[in-house]
């Protein structure tokens, strides 16, 4: 239902007093799209640009609640504040996420600098894609220094959204063939920290040869992607993890690489923002009378459909 726009007003400003309910009710807001997101984003847009983000990405099962868990628990003993958004997979392999989310990360539910959220796709034109920088922004604008994205690294959105943070951490879990599963999916490309978590289990050294041998063979960069272990479950490692996405971080920021990327990903996003907008005019174009009026001249041979379509483009302005 549309909230009027005096009630969005209203709820960004309770927002920004820390009303954990009202960030809730705007992450609802973006997550579903249309107008009253797009307000929501304009009266906060200002404010954004300083949290530090951080995309957790890997098969599912993998270990990333239970890795974000440690994470947080490790950036609030520095005094941080934390966002954490977990895109529920629309994956079938994955059900329950949501549960497994709150569960595992529920230790910090009662911390007044944390805020935790999963996000569903809902399947709307641009979707996730367009949904999760928005809910970024949110929780930058009401002073989250750090905002961690948990996604399952299938499917093209996912990694993607996953790969749009400014550090990227892949999770693989030690076995055959875990890190060739990784690079199929497109995640060695991304990464910017590499995590073997569940390094209990036997295969560690051959996941992180696997991983240094496929680094190898990639296009060289000005980084190379450290690889870290780590047992989750029982907090090994998550210090080794907080540096090396420490470091990354140090790296981008030297030198004005982070400035770069950031700036890269907004003109890809305003890219995309336009496609959608052309997207819907498009479908308000293709079911109107004056549609079906030259689709018939189409029929007839009367005209080619390329000049159909750029009639219509014409006429809708
Ligand atoms: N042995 C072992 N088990 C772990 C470790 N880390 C996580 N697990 C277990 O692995 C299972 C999955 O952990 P999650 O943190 O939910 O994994 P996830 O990647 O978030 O899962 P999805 O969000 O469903 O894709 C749970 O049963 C965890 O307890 C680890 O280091 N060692
Ligand atoms: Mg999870």
């Amino acid at each position: 239902m549309p909230v009027q726009q005096a009630d969005v007003d209203d709820l960004v400003e309770r927002a920004l007093q820390a009303d954990r309910g009202a960030i809730a009710r705007l992450i609802s807001l973006v997550e579903t799209g249309g107008p009253d997101a797009t307000r929501a984003v304009a009266a906060l847009y200002g404010r954004t640009g300083n949290a530090y983000t951080v995309g957790i990405t890997g098969a599912p099962g993998s270990g990333k609640s239970t890795l974000t868990d440690r994470l947080i628990g490790r950036l609030r003993r520095d005094g941080a504040s934390v966002g954490v958004l977990a895109i529920d997979p629309s994956s079938p392999f994955t059900g329950g996420a949501i549960l497994g989310d709150r569960v595992r990360m529920q230790d910090h539910a009662t911390d007044d600098g944390v805020f935790i959220r999963s996000m569903a796709t809902r399947g709307h034109l641009g979707g996730l894609a367009l949904a999760t920088p928005q809910a970024v922004r949110i929780l930058d604008a009401v002073g989250k220094e750090w905002v961690l994205i948990e996604t399952v690294g299938v499917g093209q959105v996912e990694v993607e959204v996953a790969g749009a943070a400014d550090t990227t951490v892949v999770v693989v879990n030690p076995g055959w063939g875990d890190g060739v599963q990784a690079n199929k999916a497109g995640l060695l490309e991304i990464a910017d920290v590499f995590v073997v978590n569940k390094a209990d289990r036997p295969g560690v050294d051959e996941t992180v040869r696997d991983l240094r041998q496929m680094l190898e063979l990639s296009p060289e960069r000005d980084w190379t992607p450290p690889i870290v272990q780590t047992i989750a479950t029982e907090g090994t490692g998550i210090d080794d993890l907080h540096d090396a996405i420490a470091a990354h971080r140090a790296h981008l920021e030297a030198d004005g690489r982070l400035a770069q990327r950031r700036g890269a990903r907004l003109r890809e996003e305003l890219r995309a923002i336009v496609l959608a907008r052309l997207a819907e005019r498009a479908g308000a174009v293709s079911d109107d009378d004056a549609f079906e009026a030259l689709a018939r001249r189409v029929d007839a041979r009367e005209l080619d459909p390329y000049a159909a379509a750029d009639e219509l483009l014409a006429s809708a302005g």
